[in-house]
């Protein structure tokens, strides 16, 4: 069941059968207060989505070229376009599950039978897991404005955000990354 911040509360408080919680409502004041920092961060991936991943996917390529070769999992064309594609899916999921502060979509969409495919299709867990690794710190990078126009090259770009705490979100934002990491491993 996909859910996000407020429905995992009701649901959570019927399994319970008990009103909302003081603390529930808390956490869902929380949320709201700082809805435009979550709508920033989710920005900040979002808008550079494709730089992340085509980075993240030439980055395993580089570390390991025989990906690239006959027998690579990236080989021919088509594979090295359905490796992309997957990049882009599981970043999208991630930016889904920080904009609903809930894994639930991430889980039930996109990594519930996942390790079972990759491993049926033969796709390796070690790149597929480095990919994984490379965009969740392009993507925090982003989030916290802190990317270098060394590490960025051309096609630098600063988001610009208003500068303040973000280490919550950015911790909520890592845990998504990690759950895809975990879920391949
Ligand atoms: C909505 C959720 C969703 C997900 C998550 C998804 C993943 C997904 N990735 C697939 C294939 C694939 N995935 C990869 C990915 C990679 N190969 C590598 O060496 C890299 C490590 C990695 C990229 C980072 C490749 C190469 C294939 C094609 C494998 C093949 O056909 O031999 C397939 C098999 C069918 C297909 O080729 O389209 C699925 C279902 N599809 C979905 O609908």
């Amino acid at each position: 069941m996909v859910l996000d911040a407020f429905s995992r509360s009701v649901v959570a408080a019927d399994a319970s059968t008990a009103p909302i919680s003081t603390s529930g409502i808390g956490e869902l004041k929380k949320f709201i207060a700082e809805g435009n920092k979550r709508l920033d961060a989710v920005n900040a991936i979002a808008s550079n989505a494709s730089c992340i991943v085509s980075d993240a996917v030439a980055g395993i390529v580089c570390e390991n070229q025989g990906l690239i070769q006959a027998g690579g999992n990236c080989y021919p064309n088509r594979r090295m376009a359905a490796c992309l594609r997957d990049g882009e899916i599981l970043l999208r999921y991630v930016t889904y599950a920080l904009l609903s502060g809930d894994a639930s979509v991430l889980d039930d969409r996109a990594l519930n039978g996942l390790k079972e495919t990759y491993a049926a299709l033969g796709v390796p867990t070690t790149s597929s897991v480095r990919a994984v690794q490379i965009m969740k710190a392009s993507s925090l990078a982003h989030i916290n404005d802190t990317n270098t126009e060394a590490a960025g090259g051309k096609r630098f770009r600063k988001m610009g955000s208003a500068q303040g705490d973000c280490s919550a979100l950015t911790a909520e934002a890592a845990s998504y990354f990690d759950r895809v990491i975990s879920a391949l491993s």
